[in-house]
């Protein structure tokens, strides 16, 4: 559908990067693109590293890897080596939920930190490390620990991971160091990538399974956090489904379940973004095929569970999703009916991380709610433009995945489905395939790359969107403009927000924000 505004989109494009210097203009200005379907494979710059001096809402590879992809695991111990402030800054503040199992080990609520002081970073903190861990096991006995690096850890040298393995032999549970010095790579992006490569070498194949455990139509969910209870929602419809979660990256994710994520038939890719690097990996270690899904929106979950049902091809399973969709849709719909009419026709803007940009414009569409202009914070051109490249590379030491083959009985281990089928679909593209987000936007919307705060107020007083989703560091800027935002990282205060039932709690806190009348009474500057 083309967008329709007030104004010229191509001068609110000039407007945005008028103020820079001339060769920082030029810079950004190819980071901002407007929707045109007559160009085959149209392109934009992402992932590279941000003029200095331009505010935005990126974070740090410390950030994408301890915030994002490894705290969330709940029975494991996260130490944070560094001082205090970087662990302080990841806690709880993301939202994303656990729920103990039977051993009730839960430390989600804790942060842990070995607070290094001046003298740490002068005569080195590895002896401070090594009694953090000694003393997080005494006291908690969980059941693994992991170790994350702050800046300061990588330029004085600290060894973590000689005390990640020294401390594994002594407490004879998995201790892992992650080498995420903040100022790694342009954004919290590269910290995905460390966590992947850790978890994969040191967990993924470490377990073993029961006959029972590994029969049936097993999954793993890659990229989903459980921000706000999402993957709650999640499994209660797979379960009505009949499809087993083995393992959760990351989010309610145990140390157990993890070692043993490569007996899943499929993986389940949530979040392109921070996880392909494991499904990338899995598949060539292990044989587990993947596919892309999203889960945000009633229609987009409805979607998924089709390509669940051709994956596993088996006629009692499709007959069993197709009762659920429509049980589920049928029910959400009663809800979002009515809420629709009072939303129909209202037009968003949506800048978050490095997939919700794309997966919540599908929610929005299901309440009638049009994305005007979006983009990513940290994503990479594969994210916008649908491409794949991928080094596959295990850790620092540079050993390739494909040397790591496991050929394992297929009896035993039932890898993958039919290999043949398996064989088929990935022909067919229906495996491994995902779409960016430009194909799916429509004509003369506008996609920006790592947006300026400058040019989000430029595109909020020019476009004037009913709502804009994004993130804490520029929400009240956004609603001191009279316009109401959406937090589409932590959910303010809400969730789930995917699935079913999700995008109906979605559609009440949208039509509140939208439609509440405080709006209407804040007066943006320029209108005086
Ligand atoms: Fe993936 Fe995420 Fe996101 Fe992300 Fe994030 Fe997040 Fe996000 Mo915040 S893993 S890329 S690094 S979906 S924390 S749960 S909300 S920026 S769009
Ligand atoms: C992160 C985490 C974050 C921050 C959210 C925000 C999250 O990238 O470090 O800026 O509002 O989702 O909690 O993305």
């Amino acid at each position: 559908e083309k967008a329709t505004y007030e104004v010229d989109p191509k001068d609110v494009t000039k407007e945005m990067v008028s103020p820079y210097p001339a060769k920082v203009a030029r810079k950004r200005a190819k980071h901002i693109v407007m929707r045109d379907p007559s160009i085959e494979g149209q392109e934009i710059q992402a992932n590279v590293r941000t003029v200095p001096g331009i505010l935005n809402t990126r974070h740090c590879a410390f950030a994408g890897c301890k915030g994002v992809v490894v705290g969330p695991f709940g029975d494991v111990l996260h130490i944070v080596h560094g001082p205090v402030g970087c662990s302080y800054y990841t806690w709880m503040t993301r939202r994303n939920q656990y729920r103990s199992r039977e051993d009730g080990k839960n430390y989600m609520s804790y942060c842990v930190t070995t607070d290094m002081q001046d003298s740490d970073i002068v005569f080195g903190g590895v002896k401070k490390l090594r009694q953090a861990v000694q003393e997080g096991y005494d006291i908690f006995k969980p059941n693994a620990i992991t170790i994350t690096a702050t800046c300061p850890v990588g330029l004085i040298g600290d060894d973590i991971q000689t005390v990640a393995k020294e401390m594994t032999e002594e407490l004879g549970i998995s201790v892992v160091a992650f080498n995420c010095e903040g100022y790694k790579g342009v954004s919290q992006s590269a910290g995905h990538h460390i966590a992947n490569n850790g978890f994969f070498k040191n967990w993924v194949g470490e377990g073993e399974a029961t006959d029972e455990e590994i029969e049936g139509f097993t999954v793993n969910l890659l990229g989903e956090y459980n921000i706000g209870g999402d993957s709650y929602e999640i499994e209660r419809v797979l379960e009505k489904c009949g499809i087993n979660v083995i393992a959760t990256f990351s989010g309610d994710g145990t140390y157990d379940a993890a070692t043993k994520a490569h007996l899943a038939k499929l993986n389940l890719v949530m979040c392109h973004r921070s996880i392909n690097y494991m499904a990338e990996m899995m598949e060539t270690k292990f044989g587990v095929p993947w596919t892309k899904v999203s889960f945000i929106g009633v229609q987009a979950f409805a979607k998924s569970l089709r390509k669940v049902a051709r994956f596993f091809n088996d006629e009692a399973l499709t007959q069993r999703i197709e009762e659920v969709i429509a049980e589920e849709v049928a029910a959400a719909e009663a809800e979002i009916a009515p809420i629709r009419e009072r939303l129909q026709g209202k037009s968003a803007i949506l800048f978050v991380g490095g997939s919700r940009a794309h997966h919540y414009q599908d929610l929005f569409a299901d309440l009638g709610i049009k994305t005007i202009a979006a983009g990513y914070e940290f994503a990479h051109r594969d994210d916008y433009e649908g491409r794949q490249v991928l080094p596959l590379k295990v850790d620092a030491d540079s050993r390739n995945v494909e040397e790591l083959r496991v050929e394992k009985d297929p009896e035993r281990y039932k890898l993958t489905a039919d290999p043949a089928w398996v064989e088929q679909l990935k022909e067919e593209g229906f495996l491994n395939r995902y779409e960016g987000m430009i194909s799916e936007m429509g004509e003369d919307t506008l996609m920006i790359d790592d947006i300026s705060h400058h040019e989000l107020e430029t595109l909020i007083k020019r476009l004037k969107p009913d709502i804009v989703g994004s993130g804490i560091k520029d929400k009240y800027v956004i609603e001191k403009f009279g316009v109401p935002c959406k937090q589409l990282h932590n959910y303010d205060y809400g969730g789930p927000f995917a699935g079913f039932q999700g995008a109906v709690n979605f559609a009440k806190d949208i039509d509140m924000r939208i439609n509440n009348p405080t709006w209407k009474l804040v007066k943006a500057p320029w209108q005086n």
